[in-house]
């Protein structure tokens, strides 16, 4: 392969530079930020169809950042797709050693590099080849960065740089990018660029504490410690991993201990965004000051935004319809915000869409997304392509597998489902009250996905949202509800609310609560042939959510729960739009352990979970509520 690395400096850029800074100082002018001397590489592949740079471009504060531009040969006045990532640009844009552009980026680039495109991915800063130190979801500048340097700075330079030195350019940019991508995608819309034209956040990562990777409603994931772990040392590139342990997932936290035991178990107590989570277990300032969606609704909006969500997303599912809401009531002509939620896991949208875990869709609903509605939205805004024609809600209905354009969102009002005796889900209120128990005991957790667990594994990870919920239907500490078989078929869309009666004999207690759709047993359509399971009986999870108890009354000050105290819980499960088809019957499960995923309840009231005693951890009995003025029940956004 014939490569010749060709240096550009803009050294007579930097003369001019001194002379002004001479007349500037005989002036007292302040000398305007220019590129310094940049050292591009450029990429000459005679048999490729494309160019690649590689780029140090400079930030304000004159940390560079590795950044790699790809376009095809050829291309002309041509719009800039900008992804600013934490997981190494290098690898980002090298997928395998083509000649192919559309081989060598990832597999959502394709469409709009073989249309000219010019991608653009780059390291952020502190990580991987860019210079600069690496602080995990970089708050905006303000009282949690007094450093006058954010991802919205840095986005704003980096965009001012590629427009005045990328000549085949036509100087409009969008911004594109998926979970940590999709924050970084956010951070752009404040105080934006001129130059920038149109973002797609994609799962973005909105309020870690709430309900995007770190904690869910309070509870921690043990999920979340690779990451600050990994990235954290080596800038991301994974040498500074520390030895976590292997084999089964549940068997290593559980004899672990807290959360605390297991960090400094392996050394890890003083790694910063590892102290981060211990320290900060409660929604307080630390937290509310980072949430994007609320730096994002008290700002003017006016860059056309398409926030883009998986219903099953394992991972992000709470920061698109956050930003959904917050930049909505800004959207005076319904044309500059939409939502997009698609039967995608975590990222899926980017990859192929036939199908997820045992479900099978239309088509490949993710190459359909981004064709249909990704690119002529950027094309539309980037290069003056035809009105798209965006809807302001795109989702694609499970159950019946079709997409569906909406004027807003939700589109369902809420229509209760209650729990009632004999464990029978009911359209009416109960009159007799009375109530289900089962012993929660932490030393037996309950599963989220069978055993053994290795939430590293992809072919684990990636599909459990979806995963059939009979492996833990008959357990004794998981209470069940089902309705009778629907005579017609139950289409929501919206975000179900859960309204929990619960009482335990503890003093703190997580709840646990699963909306599902319980397939008929009795008329599988046969998939043997085709190598997938048979969905006869299949309990399918639309929502699963947990809410930990101590925070019932303010997510900042945790308090213990009163010992037998019936209290109502309320917290919303993921954004869907599905049909429960007729014949299938809707359950509801509630239990107060989903195990490695998050960490243990102790059950007891300590200050910090985090770094719980193993005395804390106690069984205690829980008690769902239900009928008369304790009916607890699911209020489901029904599409009447
Ligand atoms: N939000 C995803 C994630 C971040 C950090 C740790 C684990 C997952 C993501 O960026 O893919």
């Amino acid at each position: 392969m014939v490569i010749s690395m060709r240096f550009v400096s803009l050294l007579c850029c930097g003369l001019v530079l001194i002379n002004s800074d001479v007349l500037a100082q005989e002036q007292g002018a302040v000398t305007p930020m220019t590129p310094d001397v940049v050292e591009q590489y450029e990429q000459v592949l005679p048999s490729a169809d494309y160019v690649r740079r590689e780029l140090m471009i400079p930030m304000r504060d004159g940390v560079k950042l590795f950044t790699v531009v790809m376009m095809k040969k050829g291309v002309q006045n041509a719009p800039v797709l900008l992804s600013r990532t934490p997981y190494d640009a290098s690898g980002q844009t090298g997928r395998v050693a083509s000649q192919r552009i559309v081989d060598v980026l990832e597999v959502m680039d394709a469409e709009f590099v073989e249309d000219g495109y010019i991608r653009v991915y780059q390291d952020i800063r502190g990580m991987h080849k860019s210079e600069g130190e690496w602080v995990l979801n970089r708050p905006l500048s303000g009282p949690l960065n007094d450093t006058g340097i954010d991802e919205s700075t840095d986005a704003f330079d980096t965009i001012d740089w590629l427009v005045k030195n990328t000549p085949e350019s036509n100087g409009h940019v969008g911004v594109i990018g998926s979970s940590y991508l999709g924050f970084t995608a956010l951070m752009t819309l404040i105080d934006p660029h001129p130059a920038l034209k149109a973002v797609i956040a994609q799962s973005p990562m909105v309020d870690g504490w709430m309900g995007d990777d770190w904690f869910h409603n309070g509870a921690f994931r043990w999920t979340s410690l690779g990451f600050p772990l990994s990235q954290g040392f080596n800038k991301g590139d994974g040498g500074g991993e520390f030895a976590l342990g292997g084999g089964d997932d549940y068997t290593r936290y559980l004899e672990a201990g807290s959360v605390a035991d297991f960090v400094r178990m392996v050394g890890a107590a003083h790694v910063p965004g590892i102290r981060k989570f211990l320290e900060n277990p409660a929604y307080t300032e630390f937290w509310s000051l980072q949430a994007v969606d609320k730096w994002l609704a008290v700002r003017p909006h006016q860059i056309p935004t398409m926030l883009v969500v998986g219903q099953w997303d394992q991972e992000d599912s709470y920061g698109a319809p956050a930003v959904y809401r917050a930049l909505e009531p800004k959207d005076t002509n319904n044309d500059r915000v939409s939502l997009v939620i698609g039967p995608w896991r975590h990222s899926g949208f980017n990859h192929y869409g036939y199908d997820l875990g045992a479900l099978t869709f239309t088509g490949d609903t993710a190459r359909e997304w981004r064709v249909k509605y990704a690119k002529p939205f950027f094309d539309h805004w980037l290069k003056g392509g035809p009105d798209p024609q965006t809807p302001p809600v795109l989702t694609y209905a499970t159950g019946v597998n079709q997409w569906n354009e909406s004027p807003r969102w939700p589109m369902g009002t809420p229509q209760a489902i209650y729990l009632a005796a004999d464990g029978k889900v009911v359209f009416e209120k109960p009159h007799s009250k009375g109530r289900e128990d089962y012993v929660s005991d932490p030393a037996k957790p309950v599963p989220f996905i069978p055993r053994p667990i290795a939430m590293g594994d992809a072919m684990q990870w990636k599909p459990w949202l979806v995963h059939d919920q009979r492996f833990v239907t008959g357990r004794p500490d998981v209470a069940v509800w089902t309705s009778a078989p629907l005579d017609g078929a139950l289409h929501i869309m919206g975000a179900p609310e859960v309204e929990l009666f619960a009482s335990t004999t503890g003093t703190d207690s997580d709840w646990v609560v699963k909306l599902i759709d319980v397939y008929p047993n009795d008329v599988p359509e046969d998939r043997s042939q085709g190598g997938l399971p048979s969905m006869a009986g299949y309990e399918l999870p639309i929502g699963i959510e947990i809410f930990r108890g101590r925070y019932l009354r303010s997510f900042a000050a945790p308090s213990p729960l009163k010992p037998g105290k019936v209290e109502r819980y309320t917290w919303k499960l993921p954004d869907v739009d599905h049909v429960f088809l007729p014949g299938h019957r809707i359950m509801v499960q509630v239990q107060s352990t989903l195990f490695p995923l998050y960490d243990r309840n102790p059950q007891t009231f300590v200050a910090n979970i985090m770094d719980a005693k193993r005395t804390d951890y106690r069984a205690a009995t829980q008690s769902v509520w239900f009928g008369g003025d304790q009916a607890s029940a699911i209020l489901l956004p029904v599409v009447r």
